[in-house]
């Protein structure tokens, strides 16, 4: 099992002024951050990096929403980093998230959701290479 995990503040939570808040809550959760960068996606990078999602039907509000602003992309580290992650930001609709976590508290809808976190280990290490280079985690 890796200790590290990869996730991005989407554009909803960078455009309502939440990005703060929640590296602040990230950071006391007990995770290091290894890698951080504020960056645009085009829409090409944007459906590159949710290329597992090209069929389905929201593929391309996902692509324009993920691509109409700034995000933060980090990668993680902490003990069993990628499920403790998903655990701390919730269900990916947020009117199903746990009180208290990242998408309940900060997500606007199912297609704005906050914050992005890596769904498994491999998952963590491919995203994570999407955006640094080894050179770029510390
Ligand atoms: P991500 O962290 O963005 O990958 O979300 P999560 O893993 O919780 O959920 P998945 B299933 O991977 O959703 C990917 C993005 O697609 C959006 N989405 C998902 C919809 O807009 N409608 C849907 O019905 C579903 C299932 C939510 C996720 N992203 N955003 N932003
Ligand atoms: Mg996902």
């Amino acid at each position: 099992m890796s200790n590290r995990t990869f996730t991005m503040i989407k554009p909803d939570a960078m455009k309502n002024g939440h990005a703060g808040a929640i590296l602040d809550r990230i950071i006391k959760e007990g995770f290091r951050v290894v890698a951080l960068k504020m960056t645009k996606l085009s829409e090409e990078k944007a459906g590159e990096f949710y290329a597992i999602h090209r069929e389905r039907p929201f593929f391309g509000e996902l692509v324009e929403f993920m691509s109409s602003g700034p995000i933060i992309a980090a990668i993680l580290e902490k003990e069993n980093a990628v499920s403790s992650f998903r655990t701390l930001i919730g269900a990916t609709n947020p009117a199903n998230a746990d009180e208290g976590t990242i998408r309940k508290l900060f997500a606007t809808s199912v297609g704005e959701n906050a914050v992005h976190g890596s769904d498994s280990d491999e998952n963590a290490a491919i995203e994570g290479a999407f955006f640094f280079s080894g050179l770029e985690q510390i």
